[in-house]
This record gives C-alpha cells, structure tokens and sequence, in this order.
C-alpha cells in the first residue's frame, strides 16, 4: 500500500475532512511500532516503543498540522499562528509553507530546543521569541481568535487532536489489539486527549474489545496535573514540556480517570538517565521530553502500578536530534587520534 498520510488512511474516521477539504500533507504518521527487546527483558513487561519522532519534522504534531492546516486552508486563512516549546512551530512552519501561508510562531525566548529553532526558520516562519514561558506565549495568541484571517494551530485547535488520535488507531492496527497500558508525556496535554480519543473511537466501532490505562508523565519542575495547581516558573531539561498550566488539563484528567490511570512526575536526573539507557540500549534517540515516557515506565513498573507481562506501548514523541546541546552535555568524552589504524585497534581491543 502506498503511504499517503494519515488523513488519506483514516479518512472514515475523520469525517470534518470532505470533498472540498485540500488536503495539505508531508505523509506524516505510519511511524514504527519498535519492539523494545531489551529494556522488555529488564523491566518484565513486553514493552513497544512507538517512535513518533520519525514523522516529516521529527515529532509526533505532523498528525494534527495536516488536520489543522488543511481545515485552515479550506477557510482561506492567510496565516497561522501558534505559540510553542518548538516541536509545534517547527511542524505549524513546514505544512504552513507546503500550503503556501504564513506561519507566525511564539517561542519563550531562550527555551527552545537548538534543532527546532532552526527548522521553524528555515521552512519560513516568523519567529518572535517572547519574554515569557509557553503559557505566556499561549495567552497572547489566543488573541488571535477574533482574527478571521488567521488560524491558531495549538491543540486548542480541534482539528489537531482529530489529526493526532490517529496514532491511537495505528497502535491498534498493528497489534491487532489495544496495549495493556500506554505512558506517554504530558506537557499541554492534548496529545494524551487526542489519544485516549482514537482508543475510544476504535472501540465503539469494534476494532478493539479493550482499552488501555493511560498513564502520563510530567517533568517535576513542571507538574500541575500531578500536584493539581499552576505552576507559574516551570522548569525543567526537557524543554518541551516546560508547561505550567496546560491548556488540556481537564480532558487529560478525564483521560487519566476513565481509563483508570496515573499521571505521575519523574526528575531531571530520572530523564536524562532514561534518555541514555533507550538510546544505548534499545538503539532508539529520543528528545528529553519523549525519555520522560521511559523514565515514569521505569517508576510505575517498579511502584507495581503496571504490572509483570503488561503489554505496554511507550510514546517517543519526538526525535532526540532536535535537541544537540542536551545530548553533546551528558555524553562521555570523545577521544583524539593520530590518522592511524594502529590507534583505532587500540580502542577495539580495550
Ligand atoms: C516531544 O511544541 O507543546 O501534552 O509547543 O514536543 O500534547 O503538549 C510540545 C509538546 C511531548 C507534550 N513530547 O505534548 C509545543 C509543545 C514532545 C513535545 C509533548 C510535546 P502535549
């Protein structure tokens, strides 16, 4: 079968998109669902890795932009608009310019990832970098709402949790099944809506019997789900979820709850060694953000709240090359050779 994007695959499922929707795509989605053999054995559960981070711009938003920008398009919108921690402008700006408009984007200045700054500016976008965090960006462009002209592409945008719950689908579509359990991060906490969403869909059609428990993972300098209060300085390494008040909360509570869940917070410290441990040992670079799924799959398998021989699919949500500097500061040093093949064997026998 030829891949053509979710919006083609899913169609049925979608019905805002019709015969007069341009559908304006880069073939996101058909991401791999990784068997992750090692970290299965280590922990006791049989653990998939679905890598969403091999999307067009490397994090898992493409699903929603093809949505959001082609419904945008379809109104004749002149432009759009969105405020991010980076993955969301980076993709807003690649279907923004493949539709031919003009993307503006807020990033908190200073907090976005080396990687995503540089894609939204090379596919196009007007970057203003704000004085502020995302939640500050957020509030200035809902502003935007009275503006016939332009579009809001967060996932305040509906049409991006419809785009995005079809990972949900494809997770079923190849397991044959809903996992078990799913973890997966929370930062503005549409993706986890979006998700829960496509699960439930599937199972009031009859393509699944089950659904799975959604558990989602927040940064500690950054966890108003978990503590149930805004947090007016989020900090944390994993800047992409650098979130204190999202804008989903609510829908990610009843995500949480129906399905009968957790939404738990894991440390720097437990990121950054989850970050290293999926890429050293299961071959799979993911972004900070993405290595918090990891991190709380490693806190709830040993708190007992999933339990042995679980069926867990674990969310990379983005790619680890967009984040350079994240990586290059907690590696071991490289090491300095004379242009000798007798220097590279000393390495390969020690
Ligand atoms: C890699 O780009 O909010 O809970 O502005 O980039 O749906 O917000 C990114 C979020 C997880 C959290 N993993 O998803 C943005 C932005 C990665 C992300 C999340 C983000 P939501």
């Amino acid at each position: 079968m030829v891949w053509e994007g979710v919006i083609k695959r899913y169609r049925e499922f979608l019905p805002i998109i019709t015969d007069k929707t341009p559908v304006v795509t880069l073939n996101e989605g058909n991401t791999p669902l990784i068997r992750a053999v090692n970290l299965s054995k280590e922990l006791g559960v049989d653990l998939f890795i679905k890598f969403e981070g091999l999307n067009p711009t490397g994090s898992f938003k493409d699903r929603g932009m093809t949505v959001a920008i082609s419904k945008a398009i379809e109104r004749g919108v002149k432009a759009t608009i969105c405020a991010s921690t980076g993955n969301t402008s980076a993709s807003a700006a690649a279907y923004s310019a493949r539709a031919g408009i003009k993307s503006i984007v807020l990033i908190p200045k200073g907090y976005v990832a080396l990687g995503k700054l540089a894609q939204a500016m090379i596919y196009g976008a007007i970057v203003l970098e704000v004085e502020g965090n995302f939640d500050d960006a957020l509030r200035v462009v809902r502003e935007a709402e009275k503006e016939e002209s332009i579009e809001i592409v967060n996932s305040i945008n509906p049409y991006r949790l419809e785009g995005q719950k079809t990972a949900a689908f494809e997770i079923c579509d190849y397991l044959g099944r809903a996992p078990d359990v799913q973890v997966m991060p929370v930062g503005n906490a549409g993706n986890i809506t979006a998700y829960w969403m496509g699960y439930k869909e599937y199972k009031s059609v009859g393509k699944i019997s089950s659904l799975p428990k959604m558990f989602g993972i927040q940064a500690s300098g950054a966890a108003p789900i978990v503590y149930n209060r805004v947090f007016e300085k989020p900090e944390t390494i994993a800047t992409a979820i650098r979130i204190g008040n999202p804008a989903r909360w609510q829908e990610a509570v009843k995500a949480r709850d129906e399905s009968g869940g957790k939404i738990i917070d894991v440390s720097d410290d437990e990121i950054i060694e989850a970050y290293k441990k999926v890429a050293s040992s299961e071959g799979i670079f993911v972004e900070p953000a993405s290595a918090a799924s990891i991190a709380g799959l490693i806190k709830l398998v040993r708190s007992g709240d999933i339990p042995k021989g679980a069926l867990v699919v674990a969310i990379a949500t983005g790619n680890g090359l967009k984040d350079p500097n994240t990586a290059i500061s907690n590696l071991p040093p490289t090491f300095t050779i004379k242009p000798s093949f007798s220097e590279v064997m000393k390495f390969i026998k020690s």
